[in-house]
């Protein structure tokens, strides 16, 4: 579904003098107000096919209607919540959950909805229909020389299906690991998947990137092979420069300090991708900032500090996307949340004096280096953000908008009330 442009236009203008009021007050208040407007626009957050359906647990799935029943239908949708908010214009694909059937015609019609392919992302963490050896007990890592294949040969396929699509990455995530002491030898499972990343990286195209990405613990309960930071850099080290680590914010044991994992990460030139979600507990899926907004914003303090010590671009030298899904909210509406609350949060982190802060650290002044953090935090950006939107061509509140032209009642009516999208 696409929203009339008059639409949008007339949205906005409903809104345009609150929101000037607003945007006025805010650039008496900040420096470089333009600069900061171009780099909003510019930021782009991928939207993996695998959260526009309803996620579910083990104990359940509830689907709400009129899920996306094919790529294509994903593809709308990604379309349309980029015709919102113009910072979501990227898609990233799982194999084989999205195996794109015409993939020149699948490039064309993302292409007519402004989206290029993000990172393909590989699948060795659930068994196939009709395939060959189970994942059971891991798959690169696996003791069973056929059973590692067939996992390197999967990856090779799906790297296959990126360069129809012009993508230019590889995320895998591997479930393997154990769930007993005793279970694995962990020597054996590490270098077997390394083994494995080595032939998949052998297959990259030269301009690819493949990210090693890690998760604490889960599927597997007692270790997992590449479990943090440490393994992942290690297996990204040993791998070669083009390959690289990559940050879910959900992945990490309770309290860690994912910010210096990030800037320690940069200052390697080893951090390559990132996946935003928000937790309480563990690998939550929760909607972006909904939690621990705080922690989300001195994560972006240091991406901005960290790129930017490194000359990096900020949209385009790191793969920036969304990884989650969960129970009880509209897909869609929470993809909005999560995007509007990314772009608050690096608003906000462009926002920090980092002259004063580095002055302050230096003189071991902790009382106001904090208080440089605390100001852009508190910072309202709202209309700053709505700005950026508004001039890239954007809804001035794009869930507003979604709720007002009564998307999802839509979407049910085209599509059905029971459908079900490909995901977990
Ligand atoms: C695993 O928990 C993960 O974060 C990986 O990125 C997967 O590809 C994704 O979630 C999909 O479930
Ligand atoms: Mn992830």
């Amino acid at each position: 579904m696409r929203i009339e442009k008059y639409r949008i236009e007339e949205h906005n203008q409903a809104g345009m003098a609150a929101q000037q009021r607003a945007f006025e007050y805010l650039s008496g208040e900040i420096k470089n107000v333009p600069e900061i407007l171009q780099q909003l626009i510019a930021f782009q957050v991928g939207i993996p096919s695998w959260a526009l359906g309803t996620g579910g647990t083990r104990f359940g799935r509830f689907p709400g209607g009129g899920e996306p029943r094919n790529l294509e239908e994903k593809i709308e949708d990604i379309g349309l919540i980029h015709q919102l908010n113009q910072s979501s214009g990227a898609i990233s694909l799982h194999i084989p959950w999205d195996i794109p059937s015409n993939p020149a015609h699948i490039k064309a019609m993302a292409a007519q909805h402004g989206l290029r392919f993000d990172a393909m992302n590989s699948n060795t963490f659930q068994d196939q229909p009709g395939q060959k050896w189970s994942y059971k007990f891991g798959s690169l890592q696996h003791v069973n020389k056929d059973i590692r294949k067939q996992a390197i040969e999967h990856n090779i396929e799906v790297i296959r299906h990126g360069i129809e699509l012009g993508s230019d990455a590889l995320t895998v995530w591997l479930s393997d690991g154990s769930c007993f002491p005793g279970q694995l030898n962990f020597r054996h499972a590490f270098q077997n998947t390394l083994e494995g990343l080595q032939e998949i990286y052998a297959a990259l195209p030269d301009h690819w990137k493949i990210f090693v990405e890690y998760k604490a613990a889960e599927p597997n309960f007692y270790s997992t092979t590449v479990g943090d930071w440490g393994q992942s850099l290690l297996y990204a080290n040993k791998l070669g420069p083009k390959a690289y680590t990559l940050v879910d914010l959900g992945h990490h044991l309770p309290n860690a300090n994912i910010e210096q994992i990030v800037a320690l990460l940069l200052m390697e030139g080893k951090l390559g991708g990132f996946h935003f979600n928000d937790s309480k507990y563990g690998d939550d899926d929760l909607t972006v900032g909904s939690i621990k907004p705080y922690q989300l914003f001195l994560i972006f303090n240091e991406l901005v500090e960290g790129m930017d010590a490194r000359g990096m671009n900020h949209t385009t030298d790191l793969g920036w996307m969304i990884d989650a899904s969960h129970n009880v909210k509209d897909p869609l509406e929470d993809l909005l949340q999560s995007v509007e609350a990314i772009m608050i949060t690096y608003a906000q982190a462009l926002l920090v004096d980092r002259k004063k802060l580095l002055a302050a650290q230096q003189n071991n002044d902790v009382v106001t280096a904090q208080e440089i953090l605390q100001q852009a935090f508190r910072t309202d950006v709202r209309s700053l953000v709505a700005a950026a939107r508004i001039q890239a061509g954007g809804a001035l509140n794009p869930l507003a908008l979604y709720r007002a032209e009564k998307v999802r009642e839509h979407l049910i009516r085209e599509r059905g009330a029971k459908t079900m999208a490909t995901g977990l």
